[in-house]
């Protein structure tokens, strides 16, 4: 006997169904599919439930099916499931890799990218002051964008700028070798990728070696008048930190989707900065009829006994 357990709040538990439905033809998911927490009552006893469907579940949930054969997260970030010290570390653990949640980020982060780099944070001021004025433009092949992260989503982030002919380089764990991006890699060597940063873009995942990462030490290590783009975590800055350099000047702007609190607090200084443009963490967004084959591959994959694709590594923790 085996069941599917959906344990998300954030979306429509019957866009997934639907999009399951024809890629695991084999499942009769409208019996085997079941909604945490109020969709449980055909469920004779949580033991059946092989495979957890989650976003963000709520800790300690995942502890209540004792014969999980995978979970896996209906998006990129699995630092929620990480964090929560009851989480079944033996149960495999898989990450959202789909095609249009990495297009959906390269939009995201070319667009705002875009809107530093042709200062249309300035431009829009100027609209609602009816100041008709032309500003100096860099030149695009001279603009360094740098980007924290070149997994899934900041290689392809990147592979989408070096297109446009901008000068790109990325800073990971290990190196890289992509065309037209210069590779940074390790602790040593941030200093100097931020050096020659005036456009830094976070796509990293958020683990312990990560939180914090864009505090005043690195925002200082960048270049005056700097610009930051957060579409990853808010526990990646340290907020105090990024309003601070925002103030003083040192950081231009900044374009931020991830609050360090979701949603972002009423009172938050953030809401009305003059040098914030925010987004309410939508950079991208899982859509299930794109990632519904690759999820259904990894549900027959595990059925059958396989190791599941795109498995988090547990001692990196992402
Ligand atoms: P990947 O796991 O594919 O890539 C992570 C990258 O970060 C890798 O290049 C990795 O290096 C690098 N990295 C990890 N830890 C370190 C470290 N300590 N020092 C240097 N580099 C490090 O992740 P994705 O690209 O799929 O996703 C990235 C993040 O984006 C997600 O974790 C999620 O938090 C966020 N996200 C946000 C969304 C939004 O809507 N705002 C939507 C989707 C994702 P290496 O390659 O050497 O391993
Ligand atoms: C993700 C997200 O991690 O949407 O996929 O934040």
């Amino acid at each position: 006997m085996s069941a599917i357990v959906y344990i998300s709040e954030a979306d429509d538990p019957e866009r997934w169904r639907n999009a399951l439905i024809p890629a695991l033809p084999e499942a009769d998911l409208l019996r085997d599919f079941h909604v945490w927490p109020d969709g449980m009552a055909g469920l004779e006893d949580y033991g059946q439930v092989d495979i957890a469907l989650v976003w963000r579940p709520e800790p300690g949930v995942l502890m209540k099916f004792p014969n999980l054969k995978a979970i896996i997260n209906l998006g990129a970030g699995v630092d929620s499931i990480v964090a929560d010290q009851t989480w079944p570390r033996q149960v495999p653990l898989v990450r959202m890799v789909d095609p249009a949640l990495t297009r959906h980020m390269s939009e995201f982060i070319l667009h705002r990218v875009l809107h530093f780099h042709r200062k249309f944070h300035i431009y829009e001021d100027m609209q609602r002051r009816h100041d008709w004025r032309e500003l100096p433009q860099a030149e695009t092949l001279e603009r360094r964008i740098g980007i924290l992260g070149m997994g899934e989503l900041g290689g392809d982030a990147a592979r989408h700028l070096v297109a446009l002919e901008f000068k790109v380089a990325g800073w990971s764990r290990s190196e890289k070798h992509l065309d037209g991006v210069e590779s940074f890699f390790g602790a040593d060597q941030l200093p100097a990728f931020l050096g020659r940063t005036e456009i830094l873009v976070c796509l990293l995942p958020l683990t312990p070696e990560t939180t914090g990462i864009i505090d005043a030490t690195t925002l200082g290590q960048l270049p005056k008048r700097a610009f930051v783009i957060n579409a990853a975590r808010g526990g990646h800055v340290v907020e105090a930190d990024l309003l601070a350099a925002l103030d003083s000047g040192h950081i231009e702007a900044a374009a931020l989707d991830v609050f360090q609190q979701e949603p972002l607090p009423d009172d938050s200084p953030f809401w009305n900065h003059p040098k914030v443009v925010l987004s309410p963490h939508i950079a991208s967004l899982s859509v299930p009829k794109s990632s519904a084959a690759a999820i259904a591959e990894n549900i027959r994959r595990v059925r059958r006994g396989e190791p599941p694709r795109d498995l988090v590594e547990l001692d990196a923790g992402y």
